[in-house]
């Protein structure tokens, strides 16, 4: 386990996440989750605190409320508190919440692939990374979803323009929030994947 998050002390937890400076931003951890709030014509976001090789990881996010501009994204350099987010740097994976209920993936360089179908909240997102392709997966269900519950929406071979061995920060991020509403997280965590059972394996 890289780290988990369930945003459950309404207190954001500064050994994993750091807040855009920008003023427009105005993330709040609370009702045991964490709400993305921002003013209009800004990103309010969370990166993680530390980056990590997205390579055999599986990144995993619930959504509690859609919005028709959030995002959960990997980049592997600082957005330095940009109004914009990730969008100007030149390397980042987005899984964008978009109107209609719908999550879409995408990168720097345009979309991957089609669009979810209509979701309703709460669902699951989930970026997985083998060696060499990063899957962008959902589920739509209350509780986190087993590993045959996820349904495959798009992937590519990792092509961002840096590699699958460079350390990547997440961000939970939302869009000008009074208009296109607050995306709620919850149930945060990146691990291992194929994830490390807690028991040994043996051989006869
Ligand atoms: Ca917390
Ligand atoms: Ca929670």
């Amino acid at each position: 386990m890289f780290f988990a998050d369930d945003f459950n002390d309404n207190s954001l937890d500064a050994l994993k996440w750091v807040e855009s400076t920008n003023a427009g931003s105005l993330v709040v951890e609370q009702n045991q989750r964490l709400e993305v709030v921002s003013n209009s014509s800004t990103s309010g976001y969370v990166r993680s605190l530390n980056a990590y090789v997205p390579k055999n990881s599986q990144i995993i996010i619930k959504v509690l409320q859609h919005c028709t501009d959030g995002g959960f994204k990997l980049c592997p350099t600082d957005a330095n508190n940009h109004q914009w987010d990730v969008y100007l740097q030149p390397s980042w994976y987005n899984f964008q919440l978009i109107a209609g209920g719908v999550v879409s993936p995408a990168k720097n360089s345009g979309q991957i692939g089609g669009d979810s179908p209509a979701l309703t909240a709460p669902y699951w997102l989930r970026m997985r990374i083998n060696d060499t392709t990063i899957y962008f997966d959902y589920c739509q269900k209350d509780e986190k979803p087993t590993e045959s519950e996820w349904i495959n929406i798009s992937s590519e071979a990792w092509s961002i323009g840096t590699g699958i061995n460079q350390a990547n920060y997440v961000y939970l991020t939302g869009y000008n929030t009074p208009s296109t509403g607050q995306p709620w997280f919850d149930s945060f965590s990146w691990n291992d994947y194929p994830e490390k059972g807690p028991f040994p394996l043996f051989k006869k």
